[in-house]
């Protein structure tokens, strides 16, 4: 594709229309947010028509439609700047006018449509299948709020809406045409000659807006296409006219709310009525999109598979299939069949957790009242699929039990996922071994060749290029190669080890930006912070298997040994956490609350001297994360070996030289066999000591018993002193340790953790050393592109043959 060119003169008269736009007689008069809005949409403006159609796209190739109830893109303009490679251009055209463009980029407001990790991911595969050169869509729902804005009230967790102003988002880009009608509720009607059809109660509508997705340098723009529910009459004329004003307008209120908020749980289920009415609107208008496509093609529906690929990010999206089969069969008059060869070569499956409460199930009572005929489709797949099981296991009845996909009155989304797609894959070797190993081991027997492993990746255009820009030139300067779009070139980076002037440089990029990130600090939470100590960054969902916990046991533990040996000489350190927890997770907010509270305390103890601060930073998400990675000096992966399926920002912060301290779970354990042992701090039991211990009978209390300073630390949280008095303030912290049985081997893993601590407090007092392993990690994590792992969905799952 030819690569847009940057044309001064249509930019200034985009500029020009904007500030008209909103009624003011010169672009001087512009606020800076007024600013920003005018230079994204004129940027935007310049974006070629309409996005690739598919034209002549072969089957070689087929195209990827990936399918998310998130996409956690984070801010645009910055982004598509440098992927269009125009950055320097605008930032030009902006200087007669006193603006400045990095400034202005402050301005914008997070698009926050994910919780997470899976929803961060979604948003670095589509910026490397743009630019790989993957042919793809994105579907996913456009909430008018996004996560909430957390912010502190003494120390506890408060939770605001976040309205991030779609309405007014510079980057979409709307078309009416597109819009799809679906239908919800109702029941199955019999019609002529006995055949039963579904007659919905209820028609929303799917508005789509879609975001440009931009590939690097390379003149490819596809689609995020994020669907909103409006509804088909919004304003009913015979209510209004007969004077019900206010009930007039109400059906269409009711269809907009299924598009109001995301839901802000995080691998933990809920199960709610409105949730499920999401996924299906979703998939809905995504199944109808991509068949309408496909038809305008002109190719034939038989052939969906060869060209088309459905790629579901979790089990979120599963409803899909039994909605495929329902389109082919119901309105394209299909057999079973046939329709059920098409739709089980053009699914697949990813998983992102194992945790059992966030494997999703459905009430069968709710799936039928929502949607009677997917229901009947998904026991028709169960009744199929049961005849497979009795002859692989006849008469085993416990293997049925595990494998049905409708089962004891509830609906199972993963193994429908399984059972009904042609690819199953995990995001880390470890965790795809799990899958294999402990969630579909009978699965595996039955079609081991449907099994995957695609460990994640990121971003390398907003994780190193956009977020480092300082490091993103010394590494320019040295390799003098494109490494934005091939990250192992970094490889080359270890030849300047012995470089002491490069050496020099690069650890002076990490002190700027971590003195850039003292200010950010300092100006939110009026916390001043010493750049020469060591960052220490845990950054992530708030849950108790990620174990932010277990990093405050031993903040406190460090605490008490300053208190018990004022001279005690350690490096000083900053703690800094950004974290958020799901509003009806109490036990987290506990922890989020007993951390500020833990922090109030230290950072105002004038005997601590500054050796220790606490910080826990408001309000996590994609833009404070690119601020606080380039600053990392270590990274805390610590989740209990088992439960993280791979992480992703421990990618990122190892690519920006921090340190990792970690258990072997997810992808820690690829990454240390990148950097090498000697460069990574691994520290807790493994997957088989936990499963051990689990089975032998894991007692916490008697491990208490026996370590004085674990008892130390516990005793002194439960004893008011970090509480005003209150004993009773982090009881549910220390009720899930000791009585609640610590099921996550925080205690049992507490030891080594200090053990670990204190190798890298030794560590850091060498300083060329420090920088040696930190460079090292950068120059040896390029496998973590999110680029290689398009490729490997390419020639693991998309591409393979058939
Ligand atoms: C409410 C519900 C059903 C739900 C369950 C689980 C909602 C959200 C999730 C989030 C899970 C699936 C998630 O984010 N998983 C994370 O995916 C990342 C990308 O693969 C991994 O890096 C990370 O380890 C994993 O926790």
């Amino acid at each position: 594709m030819p690569k847009p060119t940057f044309k001064q003169d249509s930019f200034l008269a985009a500029l020009t229309r904007q500030w008209q736009a909103f009624g003011l007689t010169s672009a001087e008069d512009m606020t800076q947010h007024q600013w920003w809005h005018a230079v994204s949409a004129a940027v935007a403006e310049q974006l070629p028509p309409r996005p690739d159609s598919g034209k002549g796209r072969s089957k070689v190739k087929r195209h990827v439609n990936y399918i998310s109830m998130e996409f956690l893109v984070g801010r645009l303009t910055g982004n598509n700047l440098i992927n269009l490679g125009w950055y320097d251009k605008v930032a030009k055209a902006l200087l007669p006018f006193d603006i400045n463009l990095a400034n202005l980029l402050e301005e914008e407001v997070d698009p926050a449509l994910g919780n997470g990790g899976l929803g961060r991911l979604a948003a670095c595969y589509l910026d490397a299948m743009a630019s790989v050169g993957q042919p793809a869509i994105g579907y996913g729902l456009n909430y008018q709020y996004g996560l909430f804005r957390q912010s502190f009230v003494n120390g506890k967790q408060h939770e605001a809406p976040d309205d991030w102003h779609r309405n007014a988002y510079p980057w979409f880009r709307h078309n009416s045409a597109l819009a799809v009608d679906v239908g919800v509720g109702g029941k199955m009607v019999k019609g002529e000659g006995g055949k039963s059809h579904w007659k919905p109660d209820f028609i929303l509508r799917g508005e789509a807006w879609d975001l440009p997705v931009i590939g690097y340098n390379n003149g490819v723009s596809q689609p995020l296409r994020l669907w909103e529910a409006t509804h088909v009459h919004p304003f009913d004329l015979e209510k209004f006219n007969d004077g019900k004003f206010l009930q007039a307008e109400q059906q269409g209120i009711d269809a907009a709310k299924l598009t109001k908020v995301l839901y802000p749980n995080d691998n933990h289920e809920e199960g709610k009525r409105l949730r499920l009415m999401q996924q299906y609107f979703q998939c809905a208008c995504s199944v109808a999109d991509i068949l309408r496509r496909h038809h305008f093609l002109g190719r034939k529906i038989r052939e969906l598979p060869d060209y088309e690929v459905i790629q579901l990010n979790d089990t979120h999206p599963t409803i899909g299939i039994p909605e495929m089969l329902r389109v082919l069969i119901d309105e394209h008059q299909m057999s079973w069949d046939d329709a059920w060869h098409i739709t089980s070569r053009t699914f697949a499956y990813t998983n992102h957790t194992l945790m059992p409460e966030a494997l999703e199930t459905w009430d069968e009572k709710l799936v039928r009242s929502l949607l009677p005929r997917h229901f009947a489709i998904i026991k028709q797949i169960n009744t199929n699929f049961k005849k497979l099981v009795d002859k692989h296991w006849p008469g085993d009845e416990a293997v049925w039990a595990k494998l049905a996909v409708h089962y004891d009155k509830r609906v199972r989304m993963a193994n429908l996922c399984v059972v009904a797609g042609f690819a199953v894959n995990g995001v880390a070797a470890l965790h795809s071994d799990l899958v294999v190993k402990d969630l579909f081991p009978e699965y595996h027997e039955l079609w081991p060749e449907k099994f995957h492993n695609v460990t994640n990746g990121i971003t390398p255009r907003r994780w190193l290029k956009q977020c480092n820009p300082a490091l993103s030139a010394l590494i320019d300067d040295t390799l003098k190669t494109e490494w934005v779009t091939d990250l192992d070139a970094l490889k080359g980076l270890e030849a300047s080890v012995k470089d002491k002037k490069f050496c020099k440089r690069y650890r002076q990029i990490k002190h700027d930006n971590k003195v850039r990130l003292a200010e950010y600090v300092k100006q939110r939470m009026g916390i001043v912070l010493n750049p020469d100590a060591i960052f220490d960054v845990q950054i992530k969902r708030l849950h108790e298997y990620k174990r932010q916990h277990l990093n405050l046991l031993h903040i406190v533990y460090l605490y008490q040994q300053i208190r018990a040996n004022p001279k005690l000489d350690i490096v000083p350190r900053v703690f800094l956490f950004g974290a958020k927890a799901a509003p009806g997770y109490y036990l987290a907010k506990n922890i989020i609350y007993a951390i500020n509270q833990v922090a109030e305390k230290i950072n105002n103890d004038p005997l601590v001297a500054d050796r220790i601060k606490v910080v826990f930073i408001p309000d996590y998400n994609v833009s404070v994360a690119e601020m606080m990675i380039p600053a990392a000096d270590v990274s805390e992966q610590i989740s209990t070996a088992g439960k993280e399926a791979s992480g992703t920002g421990n990618m990122k912060l190892a690519l920006n030289g921090a340190l990792t301290v970690g258990t072997l779970d997810g992808a820690n354990v690829e990454i240390a066999e990148q950097v090498g042992d000697e460069n990574i701090f691994i520290f807790g039991n493994t997957v088989d000591e936990v499963k051990a211990l689990l089975k032998k009978g894991y007692k916490p209390k008697a491990l208490v018993k026996k370590d004085k300073h674990l008892k130390a630390v516990l005793d002194e949280l439960a004893s008011g002193f970090y509480s005003d008095g209150d004993k009773k303030a982090f009881d549910q912290l220390l009720d899930s340790l000791l009585d609640g049985g610590d099921p996550y081997l925080v205690l049992a893993d507490f030891a080594q953790y200090c053990q670990a601590q204190e190798k890298v407090d030794k560590l850091y007092r060498d300083r060329d050393e420090w920088t040696r392993r930190t460079l090292l990690n950068t120059a040896r994590v390029g496998m973590f592109s999110a680029d290689r792992s398009i490729r490997d969905y390419q020639q693991r799952i998309w591409q393979a043959k058939r």
